[in-house]
């Protein structure tokens, strides 16, 4: 039965989310890390950061600092006393060529959204704060190229750029407290990456601050510019060990005008798999997301938010969205493809809607599983690449290997990139469940020829798992990079790259 609620549609808003009270336990604890040789800090290098920044942008006081020491997920938990907040370029290359020559270790830090551990320190390194870097500097409305500081929140800039018609291309459930500067360390992809692409495309040009304080503009707004290796790439998900992004240069569609969503219900992971063919090749090119959600992932958010599903219980859950600029265009093509799916009964109940208050609905089903898994207990999180047929096995084999121990094993997540989020919750966090899923679950993923990092990143979490996705001489050659680009390791310790022998 297709509960049908078409009416004249307008873009949704997500909201923003707060974590959980639980304070883990420091990194340097639970995985058994040794502080590398860097200085410490003294009150002389504080004195230069307060005659840098003044006494309001340097923050010391322990309290104050917590927030910035413990990531959006509560996994992992640092010690800096020392919290930066520049507004310039200029202020960013100063801080960075004093702590290269002063040995000083340092973790910028965007939103704090990151799910891999890597925006918070492992020890007591400064973090560098973009939140005060949060200036539009420009959109040009012709070419729809916007060029903004690293800190603008993501939400702000497609709000401000929403006026002139534009839209952000990335768009995912922080998009109210992640910075566009994490976003582009991080390549983030989100829930539209289908149809927009991933950062390494719509990026433009970057600005960043190498590790010595040297200012590297690579600022392009040129949709073409072939001219000599291509720079700005090095910063677009190197997740703060390379450099500091300080700038960033958009290219941004328009905002349709047309939007459309639905969401079904279906029996089995073939009739997913069936749907998305049939998806593509009829709605074509206004596409937009074709998001996965099993139904003990559901269950977190109608169990602990008890938020109302529009449609009965399934095993899997298919969430459709749609960007044109015809309405009539795309409701008769959206229309035709449900009729037909759920005429031959591979689609079994849904919902269409394009309607604003019941998009926004569907959006927050979706939207709010990773907040509310937290409320299980602890969570592992995996986010992985996995060939799209093989895709929601690795639920099953986790199931099996797990069971019975854990509250929940579920996955959902971009499966129109064939990027799954499995998560596997507990009552609490412990190091023999720990050692019993990884690396097992890098293991079965590579034998796949998948990644095990999809979208989020490698942080701290799991960089001595990098090695089940890429080869050794490409390891090596990054090592080589890292090494030219900072030579004293003073970006990001801990992060990314494995120690190299
Ligand atoms: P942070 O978390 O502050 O930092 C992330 C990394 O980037 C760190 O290594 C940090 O050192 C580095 N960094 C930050 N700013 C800079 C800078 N200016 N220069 C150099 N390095 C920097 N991710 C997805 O890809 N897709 C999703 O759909 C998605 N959904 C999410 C939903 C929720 C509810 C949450 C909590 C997270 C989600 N994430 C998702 C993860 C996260 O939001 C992204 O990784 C985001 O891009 C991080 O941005 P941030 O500003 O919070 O960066
Ligand atoms: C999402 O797509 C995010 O919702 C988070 O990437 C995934 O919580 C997760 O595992
Ligand atoms: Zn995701």
């Amino acid at each position: 039965m297709l509960r049908k609620l078409l009416t004249n549609g307008h873009i949704r808003c997500a909201r923003r989310f707060s974590s959980s009270k639980a304070i883990p336990e420091l990194t340097k604890d639970r995985y058994n890390v040794k502080r590398g040789e860097y200085s410490l800090l003294t009150d002389g290098h504080m004195a230069f950061f307060m005659n840098l920044l003044g006494q309001n942008r340097v923050i010391n006081d322990p309290s104050e600092c917590e927030s910035y020491n413990i990531d959006w997920i509560k996994n992992v938990r640092g010690q800096s006393r020392c919290i930066l907040k520049p507004r310039t370029t200029e202020e960013v290359s100063k801080i960075l060529e004093f702590c290269n020559e002063n040995k000083l270790a340092v973790c910028p830090q965007g939103g704090n959204t990151g799910l891999v551990g890597g925006s918070v320190p492992v020890f007591d390194e400064i973090v560098i704060s973009t939140a005060l870097m949060n200036q539009i500097e420009s959109i040009d409305e012709i070419s729809g190229v916007i060029v903004c500081q690293a800190g603008c929140i993501l939400e702000n800039i497609d709000q401000q750029i929403g006026e002139k018609g534009l839209m952000v291309p990335l768009d995912l459930g922080a998009k109210g407290s992640c910075h566009i500067g994490g976003n582009v360390s991080t390549n983030a992809g989100g829930l539209r990456l289908l149809r927009y692409g991933n950062l390494h495309g719509s990026v433009l040009g970057v600005e960043a601050v190498k590790a010595n304080g040297e200012i590297l503009d690579c600022l392009s707004t040129l949709k073409k510019d072939n001219t000599g290796y291509h720079l700005k790439h090095l910063f677009i998900g190197s997740e703060g060990s390379l450099g500091v992004v300080t700038k960033v240069a958009i290219q941004c569609p328009t905002k349709p005008k047309a939007i459309n969503m639905a969401f079904l219900g279906v029996e089995s992971f073939d009739s997913v798999l069936t749907t998305f063919r049939r998806c593509k090749n009829e709605l074509g090119e206004i596409l937009s997301s074709f998001e996965l959600i099993d139904a003990l992932s559901l269950d977190v958010v109608t169990g602990h938010y008890k938020m109302q599903s529009p449609i009965p219980q399934f095993p899997f859950y298919i969430l459709i969205e749609t960007h044109g600029s015809c309405n009539e265009h795309d409701e008769e093509k959206l229309n035709r493809f449900l009729e037909s799916a759920m005429g031959d009964g591979v689609v079994l109940d849904g919902t269409a809607t394009n309607q604003p208050s019941k998009m926004k609905q569907l959006w927050e089903l979706r939207e709010s599983i990773t907040q509310g898994l937290l409320m299980d207990g602890y969570v592992f999180k995996y986010d992985l690449s996995i060939p799209i047929k093989e895709f929601y096995a690795i639920v099953d084999v986790m199931n099996e290997k797990i069971g019975k121990d854990a509250v929940r094993i579920c996955g959902y997540g971009h499966i129109g990139d064939s990027n799954i989020h499995l998560n596997l919750s507990f009552k609490e966090y412990s190091k023999e469940m720990h050692n019993k899923i990884e690396p097992f679950v890098y293991e079965y993923t590579s034998s796949l020829k998948g990644s095990v990092s999809a979208e989020h990143g490698i942080g701290f979490r799991k960089s001595k798992y990098v090695h089940y996705s890429k080869s050794p001489a490409a390891i090596n050659l990054m090592q080589d990079i890292k090494r030219m680009m900072d030579p004293n390791k003073i970006l990001n310790p801990y992060k990314v790259l494995p120690e190299s022998s």
